[in-house]
């Protein structure tokens, strides 16, 4: 474990931890060396997520046309008293928590199980940990709550240790925007918070009809596209660069042949934008484009290789009756 770069104490049940300080700004400059420099150019996901681009995600979650939300919900709604009842659970642990709408769903049923004592969220975005953490602790008065403002991909060994059997909750279907090869080695990184009584309860978006899938990614309002762009207004602001959002089209195609949706950007028109803290430019010719997203869809023999190769085994996969997403619970291999 290492130093948090601050503490926080705003109440007597809250404590949040934060890791960002610096290391955020310079892995989106090393994300952008390395992302925007290549011939097929692209960014990690994780740098959608300022302040706007949370808020956006939120508008994205109640878009008739971006169903995992609330499948997911309805999902955790039917079946969260038995997941306490399996589990035990004295603590959840939340990867990627945003505003932890869906996980009130899961600290009802612990608590009411009577087994519940801690919430820890850990999520890039500060506001949303700190945020979630205060309403938390108001609407559950025997809760307390360790927030980690951090990168799962960087602080998971920042997760407290535990207090007693735990679930890590990775919901949403955010492991779907690991590539392939680094979602395994994420998972093996998840395995190590688990202990032979712990539970890993993760939310995976399944393979379908192509046409509701691209509609999900591509919505009415343009939401979704607002969201893809805002990743070059966080390169504007952090890296004082001046890419032109309006100059770039919100691209959704689902690969049929990978199973995973792709968001880009395609430029308008040839276009050059300069990023001056790290001094470089950066040409697009007219129609090329920038990965911003995959999002993997999963069928259960996907999830369940993935798992095991983590070492992990599956105790059960929660689906809805029309198998449009599923929640699947695991635990380390005995
Ligand atoms: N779990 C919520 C939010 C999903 S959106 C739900 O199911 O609705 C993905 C969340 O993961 C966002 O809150 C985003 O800020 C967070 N996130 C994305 N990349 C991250 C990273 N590398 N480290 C920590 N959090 C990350
Ligand atoms: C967070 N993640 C699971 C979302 C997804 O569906 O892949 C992010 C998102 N991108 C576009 N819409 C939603």
């Amino acid at each position: 474990m290492t130093t948090p770069t601050e503490v926080t104490r705003p109440h007597g049940r809250v404590r949040i931890d934060s890791y960002l300080d610096g290391g955020g700004e310079r892995s989106l400059a090393d994300d952008v060396l390395d992302g925007l420099t290549r011939p097929f150019k692209e960014l990690p996901p994780k740098h959608f997520y300022d302040a706007r681009g949370a808020e956006l995600f939120d508008r994205i979650c109640e878009l008739p046309e971006y169903y995992p939300t609330r499948t997911e919900r309805a999902i955790l709604r039917e079946r969260a008293d038995e997941i306490a009842a399996e589990t035990g659970a004295a603590e959840l642990v939340e990867l990627g928590s945003g505003t932890a709408a869906k996980t009130r769903v899961l600290l009802d049923a612990l608590e009411s199980a009577g087994t519940l004592r801690r919430y820890i969220p850990l999520d890039v975005t500060e506001s949303m940990v700190r945020m979630s953490a205060e309403t938390l602790v108001r609407e559950y008065p025997d809760l307390a709550v360790h927030g980690v403002v951090g990168d799962f991909e960087r602080h998971l060994n920042e997760v407290p240790e535990p207090l007693g059997p735990r679930i890590v909750a990775f919901l949403g279907g955010t492991i779907g925007n690991f590539p392939p090869g680094s979602r395994r080695r994420f998972l093996r990184q998840i395995a190590r918070l688990l202990g032979p009584e712990d539970f890993l309860l993760m939310g995976t978006d399944l393979v379908k009809d192509p046409g509701v899938l691209e509609a999900a990614y591509d919505d009415a309002q343009g939401v979704t596209a607002e969201f893809n762009r805002n990743v070059l207004h966080v390169l504007n602001r952090e890296l004082d660069a001046d890419f032109d959002p309006e100059g770039f089209e919100h691209v959704a195609l689902f690969d049929e042949r990978h199973e995973w949706i792709e968001m880009r950007l395609r430029a308008r028109r040839a276009q050059t934008a300069t990023v001056r803290a790290l001094d470089m430019t950066v040409d697009f010719d007219a129609g090329e484009e920038l990965r911003t997203e995959i999002s993997a869809k999963f069928t259960l023999e996907r999830a369940t290789g993935d798992l095991a190769a983590a070492g992990l085994e599956l105790v059960h996969w929660l689906t809805d009756a029309d198998e449009m997403f599923a929640l699947s619970l695991s635990r380390l291999r005995g």
